[in-house]
């Protein structure tokens, strides 16, 4: 009879314990997860509307940093559109919008955030914060060679596939021979973007192609002589949209 007894007593105890572990998984929300921003590029001394796009981040939500004096403001948070052509389980399905101000006197390169809902933290995203080459803005329309953004070297942009077939066109002199690497960086930064970069000479014969050199982002080094260049980057499947961005360096 007693044997029983404690028989039953371990069965009892089992099934509390299963009862009350499934309970506390039930209890406990799945954990966000962050794709990319949009933009993922930030500038010191400057407050920028940023688009966070990831899967489950469309509920209360906290932002952190594990920087100081760094300002993030969650303004909302909501399903997100998924461009033609692109998938959610690339891009994100979900997204936050935030305001982050970075301080003049920030000297890393990266801001680290994540966000936390229900207790549950995400994986951990970086925003690039300046850049090596001094950096400018992508200005549309840029669509063909005769709209060439001219940009100098070394220089940073940061620009965006804004829609499906969008081409963006830039053009840049060399007043001497150099050797010149002009690099995208998309993908890595959780881009939407595959990008397809071209380099064409002044007569817009190709030089050099890269499609994918780092994941799916492109590079070319190559050594040019003093002249007129252009340079196009577009997505290798001619899709684009708000998950695109991407950031073209071209440096010696
Ligand atoms: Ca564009
Ligand atoms: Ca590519």
């Amino acid at each position: 009879m007693r044997k029983r007894l404690s028989v039953l007593f371990v069965i009892g105890f089992v099934m509390v314990f299963v009862s009350l572990s499934s309970l506390h998984s039930e209890d406990k929300p799945e954990a966000p997860r962050i794709a990319l921003a949009v933009p993922f590029a930030m500038t010191p001394n400057t407050t920028t509307k940023v688009v966070v796009r990831g899967w489950k981040l469309n509920r209360d939500i906290e932002a952190r940093t594990t920087i100081g004096n760094v300002g993030l403001r969650v303004i909302k948070h909501e399903n997100a559109n998924i461009s033609n052509g692109q998938e959610a389980k690339l891009i994100g399905d979900t997204q936050i919008e935030l305001d982050v101000t970075i301080p003049q006197d920030f000297s890393a390169q990266t801001l680290p955030i994540t966000f936390v809902a229900g207790g549950v933290e995400s994986n951990s995203y970086s925003l690039l914060v300046g850049g090596r080459f001094p950096v400018v803005a992508e200005i549309e329309p840029n669509d063909s060679f005769r709209q060439a953004q001219p940009i100098a070297v070394p220089q940073i942009v940061d620009g965006q596939i804004h829609a499906d077939r969008n081409v963006d066109t830039y053009s840049f002199l060399l007043t001497e021979e150099r050797r010149v690497t002009i690099e995208v960086i998309a993908r890595r930064q959780g881009s939407g973007l595959d990008s397809l970069l071209t380099l064409f000479d002044s007569k817009k014969e190709i030089i050099a192609t890269s499609d994918d050199a780092e994941l799916t982002d492109s590079r070319i080094e190559v050594v040019l002589p003093a002249g007129k260049y252009f340079l196009v980057v577009q997505d290798a499947q001619d899709h684009g949209g708000s998950a695109s961005p991407y950031r073209l360096a071209v440096g010696y």
